[in-house]
Parts: structure tokens; sequence; C-alpha cells
């Protein structure tokens, strides 16, 4: 029999800063009922799902900086989807600011969670590739995340879910090749992201019309090349007055996109992954330990 693992990929429509963490964590289970009354078995939600994406500003009140993030998981606002995820048994990753106590310390993360279909805790992702500025830059479209997040410390695990081996990563971390090589080695099947990506950057206007296609392109790539399946949920349409690109997806390690969102609001897609597609495609092209030459590849883990 196929092993296969039904993936729900739960896109939400814009998170206003006004909206409150309840009416949030609402949005949030509505869309896990959802994907759970369509078959779903495991379901990912966007980067920052709980609140607005606020590197957008550039804010100094540490306090209102703080009000962003989550100092336990599940709080007392977020536990209701963990309840929901045990009542329906449908497991979820899902990405939020994380404000860890650490070497004797308060620090800040961008961090996405995974969680089991009994509503447990099962594993944690800090993202690596923190893109931006910590200022505002002239002619650059504001984006603060290095003045808010540190750069992440956990590697890149992959954990068992189910019998399946699911790995994490976060918005900018699906444009660079290594994520995904790195998921890869590290035995995952299934890679699950969320992202919050701007629809325009004043930096580039030239290339506005290729967002989607570099929003898509990088991952159809890093499943292809990983053989992984990828499940990859944004937060969509018009936050806070910046418009976000949608474009969530679930694509197959043959590249090929095996669905698509098709609003910038919140929206389940969902597919039956087939993970014995992976042999497959490692069949046809990627049998990594005949063919990779790791030994010539050093280059790529020196320092920049
Ligand atoms: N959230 C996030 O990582 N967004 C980035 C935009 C960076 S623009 C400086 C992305 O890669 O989509």
């Amino acid at each position: 029999m196929a092993r296969c693992l039904t993936i729900a990929v739960c896109q939400t429509g814009p998170i206003q800063r006004s909206a409150t963490r309840a009416e949030t964590v609402g949005r949030l289970v509505h869309l896990l009922e959802k994907a759970a009354a369509c078959g779903a078995e495991i379901a990912v939600f966007p980067e920052m799902a709980l609140t607005t994406f606020f590197p957008r500003w550039r804010i100094d009140d540490q306090a209102e900086i703080d009000a962003f993030f989550e100092a336990s998981m599940p709080g007392p606002e977020t536990r209701r989807l963990y309840d929901a995820a045990a009542r329906l048994k449908v497991g979820f990753a899902l990405g939020y600011c994380e404000l860890a106590q650490e070497e004797g310390r308060t620090r800040h993360f961008n961090t996405m969670d995974l969680v089991g279909p009994d509503g447990a805790f099962i594993g944690r992702y800090r993202k690596m590739h923190v893109p931006g500025s910590a200022e505002p830059e002239a002619g650059t479209t504001r984006h603060l995340e290095r003045r808010y997040f540190e750069p992440g410390n956990l590697g890149f695990p992959v954990f068992d879910y189910r019998g399946v081996r699911v790995g994490l990563a976060i918005c900018n971390d699906r444009r660079w090749p290594e994520t995904y090589r790195m998921l890869c080695l590290n035995g995952a099947e299934v890679a699950l992201l969320g992202y919050n990506t701007p629809l325009l950057l004043d930096e580039a206007p030239a290339l506005a019309h290729l967002r989607m296609f570099h929003n898509h392109l990088p991952m159809q790539a890093g499943a292809y090349q990983n053989t992984l399946w990828i499940g990859a949920a944004a937060k969509a349409g018009l936050e806070d007055g910046q418009a976000l690109i949608g474009g969530s997806c679930i694509i197959a390690p043959t590249g090929e996109i095996a669905a698509l969102a098709m609003s910038l609001d919140d929206e389940v897609i969902m597919h039956r992954a087939d993970l014995d597609l992976i042999d497959t495609c490692r069949k046809v092209n990627f049998n990594f330990a005949l063919y990779r030459r790791p030994d010539q590849y050093r280059r790529i883990s020196e320092p920049v």
C-alpha cells in the first residue's frame, strides 16, 4: 500500500494590528476544522500567523514590540488551537514570534512549531535566513526583521510526525537552496513553511512582475532537487496598508505544483501526498549516496 500524508495548507488573509489574538486564533481554528473535515492529516499556517507582520514598522518601545511575541506556547490565547488539533486529530505547523528565556537573557526569534495530532508539542524551528535590515534604508521597502529577531540557532531539524519525516522553514528560508539541502540531508520527506512576502519592493520595481514567479521558483526547484513534498502557506492580502502575495501551494518532489490557492484570503488547499514518489524521483536522478560530491563542495560551508 502506498505511503501517503494528506497535507493541508491553511493560507490566511491579512491579520490587521487591530485584531485580537482571540479573533486570530478563532480564524486558525476554523481553518483547521475545514482541513479536518476534508481529511487532512497535517496542516501548516503562515509565518507570524498570530499577528500582523510588524517588522514593516520601526518601533522603539520594547513593551510594544514584545506584545507581538509569545512567551509560552501554548499560552492562554493559543491553547484553543492546540485543543482543536487534539479534538480533530490533525497536527499543525504554526509560525509565530517567540520570546525565549535562554542563556540568562530574553531572546527574540521568528519561530515555527510542529504540533502533533494529539495537540502536543513535537519540535521547533527558528528562522535561519533573517532578511531586511535593522534600520530603515532609503529607497528600500522597510523590512526590519534584523532589528527584532536573532537568527535561528536550532539548525534544520526534522521531526517524526506519524512515521513521516517533517522539516520546517520560514519565509525567506525558501529562497536559499541550503535550506532544502539541509532538510533533505537530515532525512525530511515533507517540508512545511509559512511566509509573509510583500507584493512590491521599492528597491526593484523592474522585477515587480516576477514576485509570484520568484515565490514558486525556489520552492519548485528545492522540492525537485531534494525530492521533498512542500506545503507553503502565505499570509496574503492587504495587511495594515501593505499588500502581501498569496500563492500558497503544495509542491511535489517532481517540482510540480499539486495544489494552489485561488484567493488572497483565508483558504485551505489540500493534497494527498504520495510519499513513494520521493523514491521514484531519487531513482531517476538523485541517488545522493552514489552521485553527490560533498568533498568538492567545501566552499559552500566556508564563512562568508
Ligand atoms: N518575511 C520574509 O522573510 N519576507 C521576505 C521578504 C524580504 S524583503 C526584504 C521574503 O523573502 O519573502
